[in-house]
């Protein structure tokens, strides 16, 4: 008779594996401010005035910027904030995220 039995793991798995980080991304707009996404990043990213203008600026010229990397719950809760403070201003400022592959 043929065994068609899964063969029994002989190897346990021990690494717990990392969680997948996702980024969030910031969208460009012809309409927000630079300075308030300026300061949008500064504010919800803890950027400094240097960095939250190279990435504003780097949006601004190719249409999208990665912003930073989180844990997914982190990133959906930053981009949902970052974009209501837009919307708040009345502003169609946008931030998404997605899985880093
Ligand atoms: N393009 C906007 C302007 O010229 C500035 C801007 C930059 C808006 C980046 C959104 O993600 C953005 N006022």
């Amino acid at each position: 008779m043929i065994d068609t039995a899964a063969k029994p793991k002989t190897r346990t798995k021990v690494k717990a594996e990392r969680p997948r980080l996702h980024k969030v991304i910031l969208i460009n707009d012809d309409y927000t401010p630079r300075e308030f996404v300026v300061t949008v990043l500064k504010a919800e990213f803890h950027m400094t005035e240097d960095q939250a203008h190279r990435v504003m600026i780097t949006a601004h010229q190719r249409g999208v910027c990665v912003v930073a990397v989180f844990t997914k719950d982190v990133a959906e809760t930053k981009a949902t904030r970052a974009t209501e403070a837009g919307r708040a201003k009345g502003y169609p400022l946008l931030f998404t995220t997605e899985p880093e592959e």
